[in-house]
């Protein structure tokens, strides 16, 4: 004979009990790109393909939305891994002397 599940009882009319999660999702934030006016197309298209392992196919598209719209998510991470993508498209950026911007937010 089996056991009741917890919270039921014999006469089918136990109490509703809500099971409680065990473990916690750690938060998530979106790591955004934003459009500028001097930055060239392909060097944005090459940080997509670089550093978030898009085709270049996926990252020329995304250029364009980015482009076209002023601000995309170009993906979503921990916030250690989101934290290191800015720094590593900031850095980037600075060194060849465009001036992209890459932001992160909680999502
Ligand atoms: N607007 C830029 C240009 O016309 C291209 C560009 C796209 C710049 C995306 C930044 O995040 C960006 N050269």
């Amino acid at each position: 004979m089996m056991a009741d599940a917890p919270g039921k009882t014999d006469d089918d009319t136990g109490v509703i009990q809500k099971t409680k999660p065990k473990t916690q999702k750690p938060p998530l934030y979106k790591v955004l790109l934003l459009n500028d006016d001097y930055t060239p197309m392909e060097f944005v298209v090459h940080v997509l393909e670089r550093f978030f392992g898009m085709t270049h196919a996926q990252s020329f598209e995304l250029m364009l939305v980015v482009h076209k719209k002023g601000v995309a998510v170009v993906g979503v991470f921990s916030h250690e891994v989101a934290e290191t993508k800015v720094a590593q498209v900031m850095d980037f950026a600075r060194r060849h002397q465009h001036p992209l911007q890459c932001t992160m937010e909680k999502e």
